[in-house]
């Protein structure tokens, strides 16, 4: 199937035409038939001479309903441009013209309708010139009567031919389903229709509403009439809602591949066509079946940021127009550059962002958005329209890998990021010399890294992080002036192992409460009681010495055997207790405990 929307001025024919190509009705209101136009869309389709299906879109030309004509246009990717040779090019075949162009629309028709009433040829030429001009180029041109039938077999031959020049549907990338209608069906509950221009729908499927966050869930779908268990692009398409009421959404709303797409309020675009150096302050943007009043600010010469009324999902390289409803002019065409831009808040950065937005041009372009967001998510990318590389293999930093969790960052900043951390890893030492290492934590805040797992992936030998800090392997040991007083202790007490330093000798030692705790932290030095410390090893050789006495043994015999003072032997012999090597009896005398 393909489909096409029609455009032209009001009564120039449009509706009759489908309607004889079709033999539906495409005026679907009372209201309509009654007063002879077309107020609102109208879908309607038929068999063309290869056996090919073609789907309509059948607009209002009148001036007072071309947001209705937009929301139609808005997903197609062909259109049937009707001019009546009676009348020939009027105000309205040139703002749909516009619109077409401004959407960068590329595949169409010329059709002359009316030609029973006047010669087609000046009506044909004028229209051609003006096409000509736009993003549809040279088309065909068909002369029709709606009336009489005439020329009818040649526009379904050039429509088959149109068809047969139309770019393959893409049916695997996520859906956007721009919603153009939706009512309620009796004993099936809300319809919403729309263009299904890219992807596949299938029964069953979860989708989500692009203004809510919960799911919904595909229940039914038609097309051209008939129920089907899967539509693929393009087609035209009515999804049938499990439990959606049907006031939940309307025209301009869109069903979405869920996590595929970034609902966004602020985008920065490049206009195309002749941007007006004057550009309004507020416009209306257009796209898909949407039509959202925006706020512009000109940024560069032909790039603006818009603030919009309410977010829609968009992606980098959506095309989109802006109109002035009061003026009746399509402002121009815009190509959305970045759908998560950076605020403006410091002085000067407009024009940066303006500098940036010149070297864009809308192409998703993954090297250049890690080079501009430095650290990004592969879903925060992939909901942007940017494609991530599947599956890329953590650890290097090559353009588009992953380089923690579902991190990928530029290679030049996560290289900074590594040496950052060096860096700061030994100012932390050095202003921190009893410390075992840099918290992850204050490393990750010092850096203004979004995630830890992306401080533990650079953390990179000889660094390693232990029991939450990150240090040099083995400085978890002890810092260098501790280590060199517990030296000091050793060469001093080791052939006496149970004397501990006086209070004096520690302070001459550079060993002062808060050194005794580090080397004890790194497991250096045993602390007995403040200001006592002996050498770890001193606990095992005590339980030999003790275990060598007569048992029990009295305080005094464990003080002269273990040749120390009353100051080291209580402490000594109540950690020993309180280890269980060895058993204080009633009288106070103890045991070694075998
Ligand atoms: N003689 C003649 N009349 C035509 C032809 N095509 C349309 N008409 C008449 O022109 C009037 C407008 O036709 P429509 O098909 O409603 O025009 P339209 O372009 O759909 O109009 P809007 O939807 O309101 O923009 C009707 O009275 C038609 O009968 C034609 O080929 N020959
Ligand atoms: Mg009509």
């Amino acid at each position: 199937m393909f489909v096409v929307a029609t455009a032209g001025h009001v009564d120039h024919g449009k509706s009759t035409l489908v309607r004889a190509l079709t033999g539906m009705e495409p005026d679907r209101w009372a209201e309509e038939r009654r007063r002879g136009m077309t107020i609102d869309l109208g879908f309607a389709w038929t068999t063309l001479p290869s056996g090919g299906t073609v789907a309509f879109v059948d607009v209002p030309g009148h001036e007072r309903f071309v947001p209705n004509m937009l929301a139609g246009v808005g997903p197609v990717p062909a259109a049937l441009i009707v001019v009546a040779a009676d009348e020939g090019w009027m105000p309205q075949s040139a703002e749909h013209l516009a619109a077409l162009d401004a959407l960068g629309v590329a595949y169409g028709l010329l059709v002359v309708t009316r030609a029973d009433l006047a010669d087609p040829g000046p009506a044909t030429a004028h229209a051609r010139a003006e096409i000509a001009a736009t993003s549809l180029g040279a088309v065909q041109a068909v002369a029709v009567s709606g009336l009489t039938g005439a020329g009818l077999p040649e526009l379904r031959a050039a429509l088959d031919r149109l068809a047969a020049g139309l770019p393959a549907p893409v049916v695997d990338d996520p859906v956007r389903l721009w919603v153009d209608r939706s009512f309620t069906v009796r004993g099936s509950g809300t319809v919403v229709t729309g263009t299904l221009g890219v992807g596949r729908l299938r029964v069953g499927d979860e989708l989500e509403l692009a203004g809510a966050d919960e799911p919904v869930r595909v229940r039914g779908l038609h097309s051209l009439g008939e129920a089907r268990p899967e539509v693929t692009a393009v087609a035209r398409v009515a999804v049938n809602l499990r439990g959606t009421p049907r006031d939940r959404l309307g025209r301009g709303d869109a069903l979405l591949t869920p996590g595929r797409f970034h609902r966004t309020d602020l985008v920065d675009v490049r206009l195309t066509g002749d941007p007006a150096a004057d550009l309004p302050a507020t416009l209306i943007l257009h796209v898909g079946s949407a039509a959202v009043p925006v706020r512009v600010r000109p940024l560069g010469l032909d790039t603006v940021r818009l603030r919009l009324a309410r977010p829609l999902p968009l992606l980098v390289g959506d095309r989109a127009l802006l109109r002035d409803p009061g003026r009746h002019h399509v402002t121009g065409g815009v190509r959305v550059l970045d759908v998560a831009p950076p605020p403006l808040a410091r002085r000067g950065a407009a024009v940066t962002r303006a500098q940036v937005l010149a070297e864009l041009d809308g192409r998703p372009d993954l090297a250049g958005e890690l080079r501009r967001r430095r650290l990004v998510r592969a879903g925060a990318l992939i909901r942007m329209g940017v494609p991530v590389p599947a599956a890329p293999t953590a650890g290097a930093a090559e353009a588009g890998a992953v380089v923690a969790g579902d991190w990928l960052a530029d290679p030049a900043h996560w290289r900074r990021l590594g040496e950052q951390v060096t860096e700061e890893v030994a100012r932390y030492a050095r202003e921190h010399p009893l410390e075992p290492g840099m918290p992850v934590d204050a490393l990750r805040q010092r850096l203004a890294l979004p995630d830890r797992v992306l401080v533990e992936a650079l953390v990179r030998p000889p660094l390693r992080i232990h029991a939450g800090r990150v240090g040099a392997a083995g400085a978890d040991a002890l810092p260098e002036p501790v280590a060199r007083a517990v030296q000091r202790v050793r060469a001093e007490y080791g052939d006496r192992p149970f004397r501990a330093p006086e209070a004096d000798r520690l302070v001459d030692l550079g060993l002062g409460p808060r050194e005794i705790g580090a080397a004890v932290r790194a497991g250096a030095l045993l602390r007995l009681a403040d200001n006592v410390v002996l050498l770890p090893d001193a606990l095992d050789d005590a339980v030999r010495v003790l275990a060598g006495l007569p048992q029990p043994f009295t305080l005094s015999a464990a003080r002269q055997a273990l040749d120390t003072t009353r100051r080291v032997a209580v402490p000594l012999l109540e950690l020993l207790d309180r280890r269980g090597a060895t058993r204080r009896l009633p009288d106070d005398a103890r045991i070694v405990v075998t």
